[in-house]
């Protein structure tokens, strides 16, 4: 059986969890994922991507279904399991492969999922539907017919301070907005092109209001692939002024971004994502970072990480090669494991690698131990903490880089709290080793 279908596969009915950086989840694909918090838990709701039986795709897509997902800790991440499936929709085209980015709001105690599929009558590209449940986590019943007068991709609706909801959605040129009736379900007049946009495609609309400010998000090409955009007004259905760029366009193969930007615990976070463990731009893999506002409002440009977000415990191997920052080195998927994992690669002389945010608790880590391999020398690593150099540990050869042997010495001194830790690597003008983890105990 083909690995991602059996990847795909492995949705398990009951929850599954995850303990990660970026991606976030590593069990299925997951895109276009859409944050939000409901009792002081956050949740996220993506789209799936399977891998396309022939003749099913489109666009390149096949995306069946919906799941969601939730944390508490920023870490750790539950899947509650599958939500809607196409086939449930009554609607829509029962083998559309079309359910497109979705999102989630509550109003009154009542969940509001929307989603697009394409509809089984054939009156358009995608129609969106409403779901409604009394937990985030489902059951979703589905409304019998889509929204009436509203045709496109990509819904997105904010729930303003005073009640009042609007719907935005839509692909292409022009992006729209309309207000929702108080049913959430039906429309309240003609949906509105939003003026003043940046010229060429966009999709994927996320509006927020922060400080009286409504952000207006989107992905936009303007240049081979998309990059995350935004613009500014004082009313939820515009103008909007356009602001400038939050993510740069991705330049190693995927067209599309997706994102959602929320508030979690005092700390803004943005969710988008890339294709991690396909490196196949219809396979991808949410992921969220930090992002940061200045003090007149204006976001932050975000760069993408592969630390992604959370406080990493000492319990647990660290993957550094999900890291904050690297010099001189590249990383490449593990040949060798059935799960799915990373490895750092081509360390020489003078690489380095940093891993933000590690917490140590209260300084009972005696040791730290190196997952490496070498097919040459091998070399040392330095290990610093907090800048301080607390441990060496020398990598000998392994017999060949595919096979691994922990290295563990003990720590020059008691770390606490949480820290930024640094790798440097030293040795002769071979490469040196691979590394796939790293732990304190
Ligand atoms: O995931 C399918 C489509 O690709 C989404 O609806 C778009 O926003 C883009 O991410």
């Amino acid at each position: 059986m083909n690995k991602f279908l059996l990847l795909t596969c492995l949705i398990i009915l009951t929850s599954w969890h995850a303990f990660s950086q970026n991606p976030l989840v590593t069990h299925m694909f997951t895109a276009d994922p859409t944050a939000r918090v409901f009792n002081n838990k956050l949740y996220v709701f993506p789209s799936t991507d399977i891998v396309c039986e022939e003749g099913k795709s489109q666009n390149g897509f096949c995306m069946p279904s919906y799941n969601v997902f939730s944390t508490e800790d920023l870490t750790t991440w539950t899947d509650h399991g599958l939500i809607i499936d196409q086939t449930d929709v009554p609607w829509g085209k029962k083998d559309g492969f079309g359910m497109w980015a979705p999102d989630c709001v509550e109003k009154d105690g009542i969940y509001y999922y929307f989603f697009p599929a394409p509809p089984e009558d054939g009156k358009g590209f995608r129609r969106i539907g409403v779901a409604t449940a009394t937990s985030p986590e489902g059951p979703y019943t589905l409304e019998d017919n889509y929204i009436q007068g509203v045709e496109g991709i990509d819904p997105n609706v904010l729930i303003d301070d005073d009640g009042r909801a609007y719907l935005y959605y839509g692909g292409g040129e022009n992006l729209k907005a309309v207000e929702l009736n108080a049913d959430m379900k039906s429309i309240k007049g003609k949906p509105k092109t939003i003026e003043k946009l940046p010229t060429r495609y966009k999709e994927g609309s996320f509006v927020f209001k922060k400080n009286g400010i409504y952000y207006f998000t989107f992905p936009h090409d303007q240049s081979g692939s998309e990059e995350i955009s935004y613009a500014t007004g004082k009313n939820p259905m515009g103008p909007f002024e356009y602001q400038g760029i939050i993510m740069d366009r991705f330049k190693d193969g995927i067209w599309t971004n997706h994102h959602s930007i929320v508030e979690y615990k005092k700390q803004w976070f943005i969710f988008y994502h890339h294709h991690d463990i396909s490196n196949n731009q219809h396979l991808r893999s949410m992921r969220a970072d930090s992002l940061f506002f200045d003090n007149k409002g204006a976001i932050l440009k975000k760069e993408a990480t592969l630390r992604g977000i959370g406080i990493t415990k000492i319990d647990k191997p660290i993957q550094i090669d999900r890291y904050s920052k690297a010099h001189n080195l590249k990383v490449n998927r593990l040949k060798y494991a059935d799960v799915v994992g990373w490895q750092l690669d081509y360390i020489k002389n003078g690489s380095y690698v940093t891993y933000n945010s590690v917490d140590f608790g209260n300084g009972t880590a005696k040791n730290v131990i190196l997952k490496a391999s070498s097919g040459m020398q091998g070399g040392t690593v330095n290990v610093f903490v907090a800048n301080e150099l607390i441990a060496k540990i020398k990598v000998t050869n392994t017999g060949n880089w595919d096979n691994w042997k922990e290295f563990k010495v003990p720590l020059d001194k008691t770390v606490k709290g949480i820290q930024n830790i640094k790798l440097v690597f030293e040795g002769n003008d071979s490469y040196l080793m691979n590394v796939d983890w790293i732990k304190f105990d």
